[in-house]
């Protein structure tokens, strides 16, 4: 075990400055604090979220209408999907904890712009609370989905504008984002700390954050084409204004694509800190890891015409999309059997945070490969828009990305709040999220093959019993997860006092104390060593 936190200084959390309260909050350019302000709103804006999953759950239970009309449905569904994808998972695990942990990582004391890194704070929240108020105001709800496809999404006379405007706010603190990250990682590493030193969450997140940069821009304007549509009818995507509506479906997956990647991403970024943590054991196949990601970031460009198979694109050009997907699955692939070879053989520590990242694993490969068969031609055009979709990004996207920031949730929080949980409470809070999560999504897959459309708020009688599992298993899901948020805010004072390095960590950020110090580090270190050497004689 680590030395006792000794408090010799004034820790992040502790006031210092000129405002007090929540405007030391609201005015801080710490990345800690920023980090946190992230965390407070993202969690807020997914349990919203998440209510709304549940209320169609519970619409969904028997056939016919039974809580809300079809029209309301519409709403909640695309409502639950542009916050779950802009609001939640896109800025998720970079921004809670690439702001927090990226800097300390790296050996800096704060990331290279923090006035820009508050003001994408401030521009985040803004685009958040527009797409929030986008149910409120005006016509009714947007009804289009969150994919806002034309020709409806030109047409709809819902809120349609709020929206797009929202996703476009949001974008745009999210390139802001991925700018301070790249500048951060080329200028601000420790002295010593060459590419092929830096942890392997640092070399996630600068991946993802060429895709943040270099892709955001082209769905910004992509919606940008359809207000200017909606408001002066130009015709960019209506043919009967000369327009071409299949424009923006290549525009729109453009971007959408390589946006799972800024998910999931950061997402491998942390489990990979994770595994050696709890296996004691250097990463296997470091280098691997590090390129494999930047691989993920560059191929996920190629590819976004898997979404468009049914369009009516060429054969030649459905073929490519296909074949290229395929070869993104194996960088991925190359990933599981690093983190797979890490544990194997090591001292393994069951602890939340690990139990965490091996559910990521399992979830990560049902939605990988059943992402493999909506790549594939033939079977995609029998699935396209059924549940077997939904089942497949609900796992690789909460399953994945949700499970991972759970688990950083559960690594990090000793260092976060100098404080611990409840281990007992986390253990009881996985078992019941894990299989309220499998009730809940895997009998899409069957009900997806079987024909059931997605978006629907009917169906027929024979897919009751698979619908009906599913909303039981939303029920206890959402039970799992009031249980593990619960368990983090109760400890977050009461917890036992955190040793500084409770898991035995090797990165900086268990070098230094907890809660970290306003400025991180007395004096910045310098890196000798690769990143993950557990003992004397281990090599990378
Ligand atoms: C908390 C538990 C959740 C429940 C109960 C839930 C439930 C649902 C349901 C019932 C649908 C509608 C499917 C349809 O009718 O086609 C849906 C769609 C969707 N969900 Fe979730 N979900 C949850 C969590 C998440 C998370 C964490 C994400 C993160 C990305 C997410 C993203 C989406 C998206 C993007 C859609 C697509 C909406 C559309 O088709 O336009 N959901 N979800
Ligand atoms: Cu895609």
């Amino acid at each position: 075990m680590g030395n006792e936190n000794k408090y010799t200084h004034v820790s992040y959390l502790e006031h210092q400055g000129r405002f007090k309260g929540i405007m030391s909050w609201l005015t801080s350019t710490d990345h800690k604090k920023i980090g946190l302000m992230y965390l407070y709103a993202i969690v807020v804006f997914f349990l919203a979220a998440a209510v709304l999953g549940l209320l169609m759950r519970i619409e969904k239970m028997n056939p016919g209408a039974d809580i809300m009309d079809a029209q309301t449905y519409n709403g909640i569904f695309t409502l639950h999907g542009v916050i779950m994808i802009f609001i939640v998972v896109i800025p998720g695990i970079a921004a809670v904890f690439g702001n927090f942990f990226l800097p300390i990582m790296i050996g800096a004391k704060d990331v290279a712009f923090p006035k820009l890194n508050l003001f994408s704070w401030y521009v985040y929240i803004t685009g958040a609370i527009l797409g929030v108020l986008s149910q409120f105001a005006g016509d009714g709800p947007p009804d289009t989905g969150w994919t806002f496809y034309v020709p409806y999404s030109a047409d709809s006379n819902t809120n349609v504008i709020f929206a797009l405007t929202a996703a476009f706010v949001l974008g745009f603190s999210s390139i802001l984002t991925g700018l301070n990250f790249i500048v951060t990682i080329h200028r601000l590493r420790a002295p010593g700390m060459s590419w092929f030193k830096m942890p392997l969450f640092p070399w996630s997140l600068y991946a993802t954050a060429w895709i943040q940069l270099l892709a955001t821009p082209i769905v910004g304007i992509t919606l940008l084409m359809v207000i200017a549509e909606r408001v002066l009818h130009i015709g960019f995507f209506d043919p009967a204004l000369g327009g071409d509506p299949l424009l923006f479906q290549h525009l729109f997956w453009i971007y959408s694509h390589p946006a799972v990647y800024v998910m999931i991403l950061p997402a491998m970024g942390v489990v990979t800190e994770i595994f050696p943590t709890f296996s004691q054991k250097p990463v296997f196949g470091y280098g691997a890891i590090a390129i494999s990601s930047l691989a993920i970031a560059f191929v996920g460009y190629f590819v976004w015409g898997h979404h468009m198979f049914t369009t009516g694109i060429s054969y030649w050009s459905r073929w490519f999309f296909s074949f290229l997907t395929f070869i993104v699955a194996v960088p991925s692939a190359i990933k599981v059997f690093n983190w797979i070879s890490t544990m194997y053989g090591g001292s393994i520590d069951l602890k939340p945070p690990l139990l965490y990242a091996i559910s990521f694993i399992f979830l990560f490969l049902i939605g990988g490969f059943t992402g493999l068969t909506l790549g594939a031609l033939a079977t995609n055009v029998h699935l396209h828009d059924t549940d077997f979709v939904v089942a497949h990004f609900h796992y690789i996207i909460f399953g994945g990305m949700g499970f991972a920031f759970f688990a950083a949730m559960h690594y990090w929080y000793p260092k976060i709040y100098g404080r611990m949980y409840s281990d007992k409470l986390a253990y009881i809070a996985w078992g019941i999220l894990f299989v309220g999560f499998n009730l809940l999504y895997f009998p899409l897959f069957i009900i997806g093959i079987q024909g059931m459309p997605r978006r629907y708020f009917d169906y027929l009688p024979e897919f009751h019993t698979g619908q009906m599992i599913s909303s039981i298993g939303a029920y206890i899901l959402f039970t799992g997860l009031i249980l593990m948020i619960g368990n983090l805010i109760y400890h977050r004072r009461r917890g036992a006092v955190a040793p500084s390095n409770p898991w035995n960590g090797v990165t900086l950020e268990w070098q230094i104390e907890s809660p970290p110090t306003h400025e991180n580090f007395d004096e910045i270190p310098v890196i000798k060593h690769p990143p993950y050497l557990f003992k004397k004689n281990d090599t990378n």
